[in-house]
């Protein structure tokens, strides 16, 4: 909302009697994330983030996620470091050699050496930090996500946001109609089904040219530029990074 009365403000002409620093150091800054299908999921969707500070206004809005049961959503990535998506889905590069088990999917855990652990969790209410990473009651469950929430971000975080990457779990993987009867138990939890926290859709958060770049001075379009594929399996997050407990004692299940 801020951007748009921004907008309206530099169409009057009102903005641009200031000088281009004081008009735009402290303005939000607007990031984008475009969510790509994982695991053949058909799932995709867009994230819009609105930056003031280190107070995030996040908005997604996905479209054919499994409907009726919580996807858990989170930030990945080492804040500065050189996450990517990775290979998500057969026939990408690099997939083969990311899907350890040879199973065809990409589980969380094979997941991670390319798009790191666990940074945020968005969950719909309370904590937001890796802590709430599978905090199942509190994620959404609708097939269009419809998620909408401000907090607050760790420092680190809101300086790298364009070097993360907004991870959605849980897919019906069988197309049974149902979560949770693939039989495979999760990288993550034996007691859950692989098809509960599976990758269903990864964006690369990128900083929008919409926050002021007519002016020349945001200089914020090239700042999510550096993440080459090249890196996707770098390795650069080791398994002991990860924010969730248990993982790597169930790495050799999914
Ligand atoms: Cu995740």
């Amino acid at each position: 909302m801020v951007r748009r009365m921004f907008t309206t403000l530099a169409a009057t002409g009102a903005v641009l009697a200031l000088p281009a620093t004081a008009a735009f150091a402290q303005s939000p800054q607007t990031y984008t994330a475009n969510l790509s299908q994982a695991n053949e999921s058909g799932a995709s969707g867009t994230v819009t983030i609105e930056l003031d500070g280190t107070t995030a206004d996040i908005r997604i809005d996905g479209r054919d996620f499994f409907d009726g049961f919580p996807h858990a959503i989170h930030f990945h990535g080492e804040p500065g470091g050189d996450n990517v998506c990775g290979p998500l889905n057969p026939g990408d590069p690099g997939f083969d050699e990311a899907d350890e088990d040879g199973d065809g999917l990409i589980s969380v855990v094979e997941g991670v050496p390319a798009y790191g652990p666990v940074t945020v969790s968005l969950t719909t209410e309370g904590d937001t930090s890796p802590d709430s990473a599978l905090a199942v009651d509190r994620f959404p469950t609708s097939g269009t996500l419809d998620y909408q929430r401000t907090i607050e971000l760790p420092q680190e975080v809101a300086d790298h946001l364009s070097t993360l990457h907004v991870v959605v779990h849980a897919a019906d993987l069988d197309d049974s109609g149902e979560i949770g009867d693939f039989g495979t138990p999760s990288s993550l939890d034996p007691e859950l089904d692989i098809e509960a926290t599976i990758p269903a859709a990864c964006g690369q958060i990128t900083a929008s040219a919409a926050g002021g770049v007519a002016t020349g001075a945001g200089g914020t379009a090239t700042e999510g530029g550096g993440n080459g594929a090249a890196a996707a399996l770098a390795g650069a997050a080791g398994l002991s990074a990860i924010g969730f407990a248990g993982l790597r004692r169930r790495r050799d299940e999914a």
